[in-house]
């Protein structure tokens, strides 16, 4: 990891299964320049096949997890530039991880910065988070999943609101609608606590369980249940379910092999 150098981002390893990917351009709140999202998005894709790493933090900085898209690198592009060149498609990829990706946002969490941490597994808040989608404000509409991700958060009417207003939203609101797990007064510790939680359990069935709970978003409850019993038969052909349910029985703690 040591070997991952990066000019908009930062990453570190403060666990030995974690790792931090940390958000660098604290001069425009962490505007998400094409340059960035590039570079996000090698770096996840390193880590996603890294052995040694079995859970993924993102976070900014105490100002701003992302204040969107950086808006003057957008400003003077034109319809064929962004279709040709599929502007920002690349970002995807972070919901195509399958490792554990948290984010961690304390401040700002606009436009493209609010998508981005809806694209993550589980999102911790601080209470300074002000999360929004406010590209209304500047001629357009959500790019990254807005709309389809805070409708399948918090529903229609308030997903309506927000979007078409493009008011903020505090912390509270988020985790009251479920936009976020949970408010943490020291979220840049605890989510590492938390990533260092999930990097201890075997990682198959860490990942099966997000590949499961994945469907759930995309298919119906009778597709998604056969999904997930295929996933759990399939889980008996590893060496960590015969280890986990024989540590059970011995009354000891289970020693994964990741395999
Ligand atoms: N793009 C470019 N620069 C930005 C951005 C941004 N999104 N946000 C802040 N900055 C810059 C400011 O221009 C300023 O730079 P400078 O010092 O050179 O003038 C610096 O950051 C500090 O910002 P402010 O002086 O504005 O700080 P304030 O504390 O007064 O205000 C705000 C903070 C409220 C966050 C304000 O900066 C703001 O409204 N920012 C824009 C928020 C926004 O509209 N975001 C949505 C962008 S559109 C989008 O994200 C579409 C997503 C598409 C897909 C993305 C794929 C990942």
């Amino acid at each position: 990891l040591s070997i991952l150098q990066y000019q908009n981002i930062i990453v570190s390893r403060p666990t030995p299964a974690v790792a931090l990917v940390t958000l660098n351009r604290p001069k425009v709140l962490n505007a998400l320049s094409a340059a960035l999202i590039d570079e996000l998005v090698s770096a996840l894709s390193l880590l996603d096949t890294d052995d040694t790493t079995r859970a993924i933090v993102i976070t900014g900085n105490e100002r701003a997890f992302a204040a969107g898209a950086d808006i003057k690198e957008m400003k003077d592009k034109t319809y064929v530039d962004v279709f040709k060149h599929k502007f920002l498609e690349n970002w995807t990829l972070i919901s195509h991880v399958r490792k554990p990706v948290i984010a961690a946002v304390s401040g700002y969490a606009l436009g493209g910065g609010c998508e981005i941490a809806m694209a993550c597994d589980i999102v911790l808040a601080s209470p300074t988070a002000v999360f929004g989608l406010p590209e209304i404000d500047i001629g357009v509409i959500p790019g990254a999943g807005g709309t389809q991700r805070l409708v399948r958060a918090i529903g229609k009417s308030r997903a309506m609101e927000l979007i078409l207003s493009g008011r903020r939203f505090s912390a509270t609101d988020a985790a009251a609608w479920g936009v976020v797990s949970r408010v943490s007064e020291d979220v840049f510790a605890d989510a590492i606590e938390l990533a260092t939680t999930i990097a201890g359990k075997g990682t198959i069935a860490v990942q099966a369980a997000k590949e499961a709970i994945n469907v759930a978003f995309e298919t119906s409850l009778d597709e998604g249940l056969r999904h997930e019993r295929t996933i759990f038969y399939g889980l008996f052909a590893t060496q960590d379910q015969k280890e986990g349910m024989s540590a059970f029985a011995e009354k000891r703690p289970p020693v994964w092999s990741h395999s």
